[in-house]
């Protein structure tokens, strides 16, 4: 039996080792006196206050009237990122800033896109990153810890900081539509040319309301609506009630064998085998994150979220591979 790792290991620096990393490109707005005109706007004036008049049909229409138009628009799109966790919204990120003209759908079967990311392990608040994904803190411009005595990784002082940084930038891109509280329930399939299951390609997804999802044993057939792509990004998460849609939904259709299975904790092995394999797993299906690990059998990694957004930028640049590869394809 080893050792308690406390008996083996120097203790982590205290507080007074951590240094506050001050970005150059983005240090988040703190919000200060001289920076908030909200309390003289309304402060000491309450008796007077009203809002604008408004008739609840025209709450109604501003939302249903761009949601609408989003599923038109949508329905065709470049690229479909199943799922929003770290993987996913990285995913996003990337791609979305380095290719504006792309139209990129992104489906989270939550209501609260985000996945693991709103906590550390154990749900304790701070995020630990190994380097190099420092450098993905640096391009957000979230501020981290570094450990004077070990160099080797940095701490966001609470995951949500990362994850609400990530996800109000993501949604920022005008070429991004977020489907939450939608479910991914199918892959929409193309045979493949010579019979082989393993050469099907993949050609868009099935999707839901997530309720809808959850009822379909208790209820009338309620079928589902369909979005095409020429790239799907499946970042779902390791196996769970919802997590590795894609990597299942792959064995079930022959496209895939058998799940390799997620494999012991192992940080090291774990983060460099998720970079360094997230790839096209079947034409048209991209698998990055912690799925991978569902369909590789590489080790989970636990509380460090490193491999999540490097992943995310592996899986962009594959991405754009294939959907370069798809459009050439279509123009011969
Ligand atoms: O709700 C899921 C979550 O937000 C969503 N999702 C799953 N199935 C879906 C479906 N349709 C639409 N059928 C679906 N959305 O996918 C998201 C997955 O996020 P995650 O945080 O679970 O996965 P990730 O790969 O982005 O990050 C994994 C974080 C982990 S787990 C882990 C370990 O256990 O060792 N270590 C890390 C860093």
């Amino acid at each position: 039996m080893s050792p308690p790792a406390a008996l083996m290991e120097s203790p982590i620096a205290a507080s007074a080792g951590l240094k506050q990393n001050v970005l150059s490109s983005g240090t988040l707005p703190v919000m200060g006196e001289s920076q908030t005109k909200l309390l003289d706007m309304f402060g000491g004036k309450w008796d007077q206050f009203n809002f604008a008049p408004i008739r609840e049909s025209q709450v109604s229409r501003a939302m249903t009237r761009r949601y609408f138009q989003d599923l038109d628009k949508y329905a065709e799109s470049d690229v479909v990122i199943v799922g929003a966790g770290s993987c996913g919204l990285s995913t996003a990120y990337v791609l979305a800033k380095s290719r504006p003209n792309l139209k990129i759908a992104i489906v989270e079967a939550n209501v609260s896109p985000g996945g693991g990311a709103w906590l550390g392990g154990q749900l304790f608040s701070a995020m630990v990153m190994r380097r190099p994904a420092d450098a993905f803190l640096n391009e957000l411009g979230v501020p981290y810890e570094e450990d004077l005595e070990n160099p080797n990784y940095v701490v966001v002082k609470h995951a949500a900081l990362f994850t609400s940084t990530l996800l109000s930038r993501v949604l920022s891109f005008p070429n991004v539509k977020l489907f939450n509280a939608t479910s991914v329930e199918d892959l929409i399939t193309r045979p493949s040319p010579n019979g082989n299951p393993k050469d099907t390609r993949i050609a868009g997804v099935v999707v839901n309301w997530t309720l809808v999802t959850l009822h379909h044993d208790d209820h009338s057939c309620m079928d589902p609506n369909t979005i095409n792509a020429p790239v799907i990004i499946s970042t779902t998460g390791h196996d769970g009630p919802f997590g590795a849609f894609s990597a299942k939904r792959l064995v079930s259709m022959s496209s895939v064998d058998k799940l390799g299975g997620m494999r012991g904790l192992d940080m090291n092995s774990a983060e460099d085998a998720i970079v360094k394999n997230t790839r096209e797993v079947t034409k048209g299906l991209i698998i990055g994150g912690m799925e991978l690990s569902e369909i590789d059998g590489f080790n989970r990694m636990g509380p460090t979220f490193g491999a999540m957004t490097l992943s995310g930028v592996k899986a962009a640049e594959e991405a754009l591979k294939v959907f370069d590869e798809r459009k050439r394809e279509c123009a011969e």
